[in-house]
């Protein structure tokens, strides 16, 4: 059938060949490119709300799982970008391994890791400036205090059960979306605007990514030294204000809610700062402005994982034993530090997490363009979406089309909303990216693969990326079904669009 039409490697090999974007990234550069899609969100703002809301002190076990699940990811991905080194991450290696649908299915599902994504981290950015203004306010004796109209997305959504935060005498029936109130003074609730931030600074990143990749790699290895340092700070300074009383209970008894502390909590914890790792995959996107991308492709996607993780292991343990669970804030960090007396540190580290978050904001939206425009190569998309600008080597319109839809879905729906849509969305591609290790090492044995998953054949093709697959799997359902079924909504959606315009406008069906 057509729709497992697939793509031959030497027809990608030659499109990279031909490729008109500038090779200008070194090995450096893309450990930097995955830092800087990791660290973000995920450990500044979700760590506290999954301590506080779901785990508890073991919120370490939730990141040595969510950290495991994505090492699993990250082999599969760096074998594949090893041997497959163009921009369309893993829709480009579905194309090869599986076929046409689902190349398709995994291209639109990556909008929801990286679009989306990029969202839920913009959204995120308004939390930094509250923690920034109170911090000052500290300081300064100041009681200045943002338009919170303004800070905040007119829209949420409400699991079943959940009460509403503006009257808690009422006790939602059903999962259901609400227009949000906020409270401008004691008890006065008034309705939201917008996060007015977020879509701003949205916009202001796709004003650098116009630019060009070399200039937007500059200033992001700069992001990334500075929110590195400021990791390093939590953990240095805050190791001598552990008090390991904290520590107990480590796994507090579960309340009866699914989710809720005890280890059904620790697994919920896992899938929510699962968020924090996403990320490595980015690097595999600029496959084609990297120098060497056969042989630092990898280097760059297990890299950076692997600091990350060895830094968010240590952030959980130091800011579990600063603050009591029941007491963690949502920018947990600089919280952290404000709470134990030293508003100073909580100030650079709001700082340091808002320019880290910029980071992973501009990471994102570098990775979305460069899948649509490969995707529009191929003839699935609109073929403007597969221009490359003159000036700035650059899809401008891909990156245009990014920024105004990021910055409007930043500026109307809330973190935690954007965030699971995001983690589900990932979580499916790294599940078929797997898959996809493990179709190739069968039907393409000969590969040319410079990096591969070590051990014999049956371990490194085949058990490795199975178990990926089956956590990935695994956490996918350990999510909110509200949140399944809006992904598999979105999906349904696509293929929709895949049976009016792609199937019929392939190249593969076209030549
Ligand atoms: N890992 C990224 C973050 O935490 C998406 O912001």
């Amino acid at each position: 059938m057509s729709v497992f039409r697939k793509k031959e490697v030497s027809s990608i090999q030659t499109e990279a060949e031909n490729s008109k974007y500038k090779r200008d990234l070194t090995a450096f550069d893309l450990i930097n490119v995955g830092v800087g899609g990791i660290i973000g969100a995920g450990i500044f703002v979700l760590t506290g709300i999954a301590a506080r809301d779901h785990a508890g002190p073991a919120i370490v076990i939730s990141y040595l799982i969510a950290g495991f699940v994505s090492s699993l990811a990250s082999l599969c991905y760096a074998e594949l970008a090893s041997s497959i080194p163009v921009s369309g991450s893993a829709y480009a290696f579905t194309y090869i391994a599986i076929g046409e649908l689902a190349a398709w299915i995994v291209g639109w599902d990556l909008m929801l890791e990286y679009l989306v994504g990029g969202a839920a981290v913009a959204s995120a950015l308004s939390n930094l400036i509250g923690s920034i203004q109170s911090n000052m306010n500290k300081l300064t004796g100041g009681t200045w205090v943002f338009d919170p109209r303004y800070m905040n997305a007119p829209l949420i959504w409400l699991e079943a059960g959940s009460e509403l935060p503006w009257d808690s005498s009422t006790v939602l029936e059903s999962g259901s979306f609400l227009l949000n109130k906020v409270e401008i003074a004691k008890d006065e609730w008034v309705g939201a605007y917008c996060n007015a931030p977020a879509f701003i600074l949205t916009l202001c990143a796709t004003y650098l990514l116009l630019k060009g990749i070399k200039e937007t790699a500059s200033v992001n290895n700069i992001f990334v030294i500075t929110k590195l340092l400021v990791v390093v700070l939590v953990i240095v300074v805050g190791f001598f204000y552990i008090d390991t009383a904290n520590y107990t209970p480590y796994v507090p008894e579960s309340t009866g809610q699914y989710g809720k502390f005890g280890f059904s909590g620790i697994i919920v914890g896992a899938t929510t700062v699962f968020f924090a790792y996403i990320g490595f995959d980015s690097v595999s996107t600029v496959a084609q402005e990297s120098k060497n991308p056969g042989r630092d492709l990898p280097i760059g996607i297990i890299g950076s994982l692997s600091v990350c993780t060895v830094l968010y292991i240590l952030v959980s343990v130091v800011i579990t034993g600063m603050v009591p669970y029941q007491e963690i804030e949502e920018a947990a960090l600089s919280a952290a530090f404000e709470v134990n007396g030293l508003p100073a540190l909580g100030l650079i580290i709001a700082v340091g997490g808002f320019v880290g978050l910029g980071s992973v904001l501009l990471n994102l939206m570098i990775g979305q363009p460069r899948i649509f425009q490969s995707m529009a190569g191929d003839g699935l998309f609109a073929p403007a979406f597969a221009k490359i600008s003159k000036t700035g080597g650059t899809p401008h319109i891909a990156t245009m089309t990014t920024g105004i839809f990021t910055a409007i879905c930043s500026a109307l729906f809330p973190v935690d909303f954007l965030g699971h849509l995001t983690s589900i969305g990932t979580l499916l591609a790294f599940v078929i990216v797997s898959i996809d290790v493990m179709i190739l090492r069968y039907t393409q044995p000969d590969l040319p693969r410079k990096f591969k998953i070590g051990g014999p054949e049956w371990f490194g093709g085949y058990f490795i990326p199975g178990l990926s697959a089956l956590c990935s799997g695994t956490l996918i359902f350990t999510s909110t079904w509200s949140a399944v079924l809006r992904v598999a909504i979105w999906m349904a959606l696509g293929l929709v669009i895949y049976l009016f315009y792609g199937y019929r406008h392939s190249k593969l069906a076209t030549k």
